[in-house]
């Protein structure tokens, strides 16, 4: 096992990943720009490094200034955490090339998947049902003419490069294709340097429904159920939930058991998450992500399971400490994100915590890397708390959840806990019934 991993992150995540190796005897390093000197992952760790100034390309995106933070600290392995270096193949390389051990799959898994046409392609191949859409991708408009007729309008342009919305247009009819193509292209350039494109069937009102998985190197690969993530706003996740109340028992475990079967034989190593959009009964696969989400929280609140630990353990090279059957569920969970945010504006709101009261009690969980006093800076995300509540059923995890919300106090700025008070109290989300769009279309009633 690894005696000392460097964390390449910050907040709530940073401490997760914190909290997992100290059970498990391992030292931690903690890197920070000058605008986190005060921050709560830089206090608990072992030792840290400052990698730069505040902005993230400058500090946690800083590949040099992180490799040799982890030669002058002697660690063996680097946990890149979520979002910053956490899906960059290139780095991934880098940290294998210098000595260290990339903490998560390899630079040919995170490359495949990150590519939206080769994952597709590759998934579609092991067995698991995709979106009706285009053979790879699209050549050009004549060929994107063909394809929408043969699928059926309203069709989706997605670029190949794309993920969390960006170059996506849909095209209603035959006479609005032209611009979505031409859009779709233009903004997959602008933001990922890369115009390539690929069509599918638009699914008008789908659930986003994700499988949680996890690989070793020596051939096991499990599933950890499901998790509904279908209320969110800006492609930005906002409530999400386990297990989905979409879905019945039959359905979850042919899902899961089918995705299991898609990382067992190509080879996966480490946590990854492949998401599906669900409708009528049926499962589309989307994309896959290749690292830890922040989600998986209420995945490890149904099962039990650490899954941080267990992504450290197949990373250093060992087996998978659990079987498929070894992983059972119980009862529900609910995660909030909460942003440093105005409730209604959305606008960002950093600044000086003043009073903060996290909920406790039974089968509440509070992610955070807060304190009172602690200045949250503006040049990160604005998500600084996820509250993670338990029940042994969906009604018991909801009543819990709103005592917890009413608990809650973050003082000194605006937060989103107001909204996600109102959320819950919905007739819709107290039932389940809610799709991919139901938030939008909420928070443009009020
Ligand atoms: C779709 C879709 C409808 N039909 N694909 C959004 C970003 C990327 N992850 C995939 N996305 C979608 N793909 C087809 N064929 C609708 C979305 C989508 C969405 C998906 C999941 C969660 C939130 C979403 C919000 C808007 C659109």
């Amino acid at each position: 096992m690894f005696e000392k991993v460097l964390i390449a992150n910050r907040g709530e995540i940073a401490l997760r990943i914190h909290r997992a190796c100290r059970e498990m005897g391992i030292h931690t390093v903690a890197v920070h720009s000058t605008a986190d000197a005060d921050a709560m992952h830089v206090r608990l760790a072992d030792e840290s490094v400052c990698i730069g100034p505040p902005p993230a390309k400058d500090s946690y995106l800083n590949i040099p200034a992180i490799l040799t933070a982890a030669a002058i600290t002697g660690a063996d392995a680097i946990h890149p955490g979520i979002g910053f270096m956490s899906e960059n193949a290139n780095f991934a390389e880098m940290v294998e090339q210098h000595g260290f051990t990339f903490i998560g799959p390899t630079p040919e898994h995170i490359r495949i998947m990150g590519d939206k046409v080769t994952a597709k392609q590759t998934v579609k191949a092991h067995g698991l049902p995709t979106v009706p859409g285009s053979d790879g991708a699209l050549k050009d408009l004549d060929d994107a003419k063909k394809n929408a007729a043969d699928i059926g309008y309203p069709v989706l342009i997605k670029a190949a490069a794309g993920g969390g919305g960006k170059g996506m247009k849909v095209a209603r009819d035959a006479a609005g294709l032209e611009e979505a193509y031409t859009l779709a292209r233009g903004e997959a350039r602008a933001a990922f340097g890369n115009d390539e494109v690929y069509m599918e069937k638009y699914l008008e009102k789908p659930r986003h429904i994700e499988v949680q998985l996890l690989g070793d190197t020596h051939g096991n690969a499990v599933h950890f159920g499901e998790r509904d993530c279908s209320i969110q706003r800006r492609h930005q996740k906002v409530i999400e939930e386990a297990p989905s109340p979409g879905l019945n028992a039959d359905e979850r475990v042919q899902i899961g058991e089918l995705a299991a079967k898609v990382i067992r034989k190509i080879g996966y190593r480490g946590v990854g998450t492949i998401e599906f959009l669900y409708e009528q009964g049926k499962f589309y696969f989307i994309e896959m992500n290749t690292r830890l989400q922040i989600e998986h929280t209420i995945t490890e609140m149904v099962t039990g399971i650490d899954l941080v630990r267990e992504q450290i353990r197949v990373a250093a090279g060992l087996p998978l400490s659990y079987t498929q059957k070894d992983i059972t569920f119980s009862g529900h969970a609910i995660e909030c994100r909460i942003n440093a945010e105005n409730p209604e504006t959305f606008a960002p709101s950093p600044g000086k915590i003043v009073g903060y009261h996290p909920p406790g009690g039974l089968d509440v969980r509070v992610d955070s890397a807060l304190y009172d006093g602690y200045r949250v800076p503006p040049h990160y995300d604005s998500m600084i708390a996820k509250l993670v509540v338990h029940g042994t059923n969906r009604n018991e995890c909801l009543l819990r959840l709103r005592r917890a919300l009413e608990e809650f106090v973050i003082g000194g700025i605006d937060t989103t806990l107001p909204l996600h008070r109102r959320l819950i109290a919905e007739p819709d989300f107290i039932n389940g019934d809610y799709d991919i769009h139901w938030l939008e279309h909420y928070l443009e009633k009020k």
